[in-house]
């Protein structure tokens, strides 16, 4: 069993600036916690970069650096590419960058690296808007959320990361969340183990962009896979696997009213998402040759 006391004192400094409650702490704790001393992450702009910082307020004992939203695949395969070159293809090369760095502004350097088949470790943590501007909607906010941006509720479906990475047939891609660390980092593992390109979609949860009190984040992330707002599930090699399955989905309702960035969903808003969460995971199902 890990000890994520002795690992939270040992590559992610104490007294970090993100807000109390941020899953991003977590995740970010987590993830190094598997992957060791022996990473170098690169972080775009973002929440993330909270953590990077500069010279001696940098928050990580591992190497890293700060590229831009729009080319951290890209910053990340030259990294790995510049190491093999020096005899060195040991040290893992995380891409860590949010979902507008990722979904939206970074697409780009991510499909060519999915494409090239670099061996790159690539990490989306999706708190599903720009958090750090000001809590802006990106291509990644569920429907019906409020933002800065979409102040009456996203009116459009987010775009499906997993199925944009699975049409690159890439080695290794899967969702996780911090309603199971331990199936998260196990996903950590594999995806480092993996030689060609990898990516991991992780729910995170922030109180602070989606209305909550900072201590639900957990059960804001139980909430989000036990309605299938959610889907945990891995693509390895080709097959699919699905992680969590259920009799039966607890009803959206039940999460959204966890927090306020939902408020505005009205009586028929919820019904036609709690459709579209059943078709996702139905799909989902049929996918995995288990429908
Ligand atoms: C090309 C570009 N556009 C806009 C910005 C301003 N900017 C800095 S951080 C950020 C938010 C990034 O959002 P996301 O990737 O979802 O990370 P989060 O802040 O949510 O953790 C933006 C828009 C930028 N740095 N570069
Ligand atoms: S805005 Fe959200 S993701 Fe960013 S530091 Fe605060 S809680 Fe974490
Ligand atoms: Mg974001």
């Amino acid at each position: 069993m890990f000890d994520i006391v002795k690992e939270a004192s040992g590559l992610v400094s104490h007294g970090v600036s993100a807000c109390a409650g941020c899953g991003l702490e977590l995740i970010i704790r987590n993830v190094l916690g598997v992957l060791g001393e022996d990473t170098t992450i690169v972080i775009p702009p973002g929440c993330s970069a909270l953590f990077c910082g500069y010279g001696p307020n940098a928050g990580m004992r591992v190497s890293g650096l700060q590229g831009n939203l729009e080319n951290t695949a890209a910053y990340a395969a030259g990294i790995k590419a510049g190491y093999a070159m020096q005899g060195n293809h040991h040290t893992t090369v995380l891409g860590f960058a949010g979902d507008g760095a990722t979904v939206d502004i970074g697409i780009q350097s991510l499909s060519g690296v999915m494409e090239r088949r670099d061996k790159v470790m690539y990490i989306c943590y999706d708190n599903e808007a720009y958090m750090n501007t000001g809590i802006q909607g990106s291509s990644s906010s569920p429907v019906g959320a409020w933002t800065t941006t979409t102040p009456g509720g996203k009116p459009t479906r987010r775009k499906d990361l997993l199925r944009i990475a699975m049409a690159h047939d890439i080695p290794y891609c899967a969702s996780a969340s911090l309603a199971n660390i331990p199936d998260l980092r196990k996903k950590v593992q594999k995806a480092k183990d993996t030689d060609g390109p990898s990516l991991l979609h992780i729910h995170c949860p922030c109180p602070t962009g989606w209305r909550y009190h900072p201590s639900k984040t957990i059960e804001v992330a139980k909430s989000a896979v036990q309605s299938g707002a959610w889907l945990l599930y891995e693509y390895c090699d080709g097959n699919i696997t699905v992680n969590t399955k259920f009799k039966e989905l607890k009803p959206i309702e039940v999460y959204f009213s966890l927090q306020g960035r939902f408020k505005g969903v009205n009586d028929e808003g919820m019904a036609e998402i709690q459709q579209q969460v059943k078709s996702q995971y139905e799909a989902l199902l049929a996918l995995a040759g288990l429908e």
